[in-house]
């Protein structure tokens, strides 16, 4: 029975169960908020809110000049803490999970010089990042680790060994960025072992704002794992040792939910805040879970941003739904609250322990002279008129003669570009699915044009560069490739999918 089949069966009889005990139907035509299976863990998990939130502490450059912000970053391996009396292997940006944040200004180069101390190679992509091709991690484009020299390069991608630099121009306006790894097959279980981190853009105009800053702006990266009985991050790898085999064991192939709900590598954690509004960066950093965020006692959560950064005007929601690799910036305003008040931030689309994500206890009020502006960026241009309208199908398929997921009935070629817009151009690109795909675009945000039959939905405002199809949808993008021609791709951040097949070549021919 193929996957696709094996899953439908699945998620309906899943579905039906849900019905039956009285958890609501969610969104999609199949039932489920997403396309994957559980994969339970087999340790005792902490009670949620007993934890205390912590932020990723801030990168300090090692050098600033004129020539711009240096960082250095080694990858390695770790013992951390994330549950309770229990040492956990993680792979991290200075063995942290998440990694360092770093901080770039708008119009700034940012070099960081990556140093592969993991047993494998490595490639880092800053998602959302405006980059040169030679720089974005083009998922051939391996680092090897030091002292281990690979044998042969991969076919058609580049090879350095130790160390290298990813250099960054910046030209881009503020926004919430992450890093993360991107090697061709393995990007999901390096992913889940650690190997991301946020990477925010500030620019004077968004500092003029009078946002809510300094410590009442945090970065929430959300991300569901799963642990094993000896307190190792448990994944369904072919091949744990992730240098030979790709892909995850049945049925995972559909993409891996995990049951622990993890904020910056915390599980459930209880924040202390002032009775103030804070900035809340959020980050669905999970390989295939969706979220809908809520807050209980019910509030607003006020959205200043997407993924490319500020929206022309914020939007009140009551609930933020958010797909793989997305960005909601929100405000909210804890100063509605009273001091020794609790308020939740929980998940609708969670089922028992998947539920809680985190919880913010709310401390004395203090003077708070931030504020929301009724415009906080200026219109985009007037889009130039449109060269090329593409169809993209994404969907279910043999990859290798294996269940896979594919574009266009095509697996992942990294010397096949699936679309090859001129630089300048404007395209208009049509995307449609048979499951959950949240689908992003490396180099050019993007505007989500319409979905389905009408416009843009709800979470679809402001420049995204990931757009959260939903299962047998259609939604149109406009997208324009500026500056950087070169060899780019696009892919499901389904991180199952993408290993299995569901990424495409963008060549933007100069
Ligand atoms: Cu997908």
């Amino acid at each position: 029975m193929s996957l696709s089949r094996r899953r439908l069966l699945g998620g309906l009889s899943a579905a039906g169960a849900a019905a039956v005990v009285g958890v609501p139907l969610l969104s999609g035509v199949r039932g489920a908020s997403s396309t994957g299976e559980l994969l339970p863990s087999r340790i005792a998990l902490p009670r949620p809110f007993t934890l205390p939130f912590r932020v990723p502490p801030v990168l300090a450059p090692v050098r600033s000049d004129a020539s711009g912000d240096h960082y250095r970053v080694t990858q390695r391996a770790a013992l951390v803490e994330i549950l309770p009396g229990v040492r956990t292997q993680i792979w991290g940006y200075e063995g942290l999970f998440p990694g360092p944040t770093i901080r770039s200004v708008r119009g700034r180069r940012t070099v960081v010089t990556h140093r592969n101390e993991l047993p494998v190679p490595v490639v880092v992509h800053l998602h959302g990042g405006h980059t040169p091709a030679g720089q974005d991690g083009f998922p051939t484009d391996l680092l090897y680790p030091v002292g281990r020299p690979g044998e042969h390069a991969h076919m058609d991608g580049a090879m350095t060994h130790g160390s290298r630099d990813y250099v960054y121009p910046m030209t881009q306006p503020a926004a919430t960025l992450w890093y993360h790894d991107h090697r061709m097959d393995f990007t999901g279980p390096a992913v889940w072992r650690g190997l991301a981190g946020f990477h925010l853009v500030s620019d004077p105009a968004e500092d003029a704002l009078g946002l809510p800053s300094g410590d009442r702006d945090l970065p929430i990266m959300i991300a569901d794992r799963s642990f094993d009985a000896d307190g190792s991050l448990r994944y369904p790898s072919l091949d744990p040792t992730l240098t030979h085999t790709p892909g995850v064991h049945d049925p995972y192939g559909s993409g891996v939910l995990g049951d622990v709900i993890l904020v910056n590598g915390v599980p459930w954690p209880v924040a202390d805040v002032r009775a103030a509004r804070h900035r809340l960066r959020l980050l669905n950093a999970s390989n295939a879970r969706r979220y809908r965020l809520t807050l209980d006692p019910p509030g607003a959560l006020v959205q200043i941003g997407a993924d490319g950064g500020l929206l022309e005007s914020p939007i009140v929601h009551d609930a933020v739904e958010i797909a793989p690799a997305q960005r909601f910036d929100v405000v909210v305003d804890f100063g509605r609250y009273r001091p020794g008040d609790v308020v939740t931030l929980r998940n609708a689309y969670g089922d028992r322990t998947t539920t809680p994500v985190m919880r913010f206890r709310i401390g004395p009020a203090g003077p708070d002279t931030s504020r929301v502006p009724d415009r906080l960026a200026p219109s985009p241009a007037p889009a130039a008129p449109v060269t090329v309208t593409r169809d993209l199908r994404f969907r279910h398929g043999k990859v290798h003669g294996m269940p896979g997921w594919t574009i266009n009935g095509q697996a992942f070629d990294p010397a096949v570009a699936a679309a090859d817009p001129r630089l300048g151009d404007t395209e208009i690109w049509r995307l449609s699915s048979d499951f959950h795909h949240p689908i992003h675009l490396h180099l050019a945000s993007f505007r989500v044009l319409s979905r389905g039959i009408g416009g843009p939905g709800a979470y679809d405002h402001g420049p995204k560069d990931t757009v959260d199809l939903r299962p047998a949808e259609q939604a149109s993008i406009l997208v324009r490739f500026t500056d950087h021609p070169g060899r780019y791709v696009f892919h499901c951040h389904n991180l199952e999918h993408e290993d299995m097949g569901m990424m495409g070549v963008v060549t933007v021919r100069p």
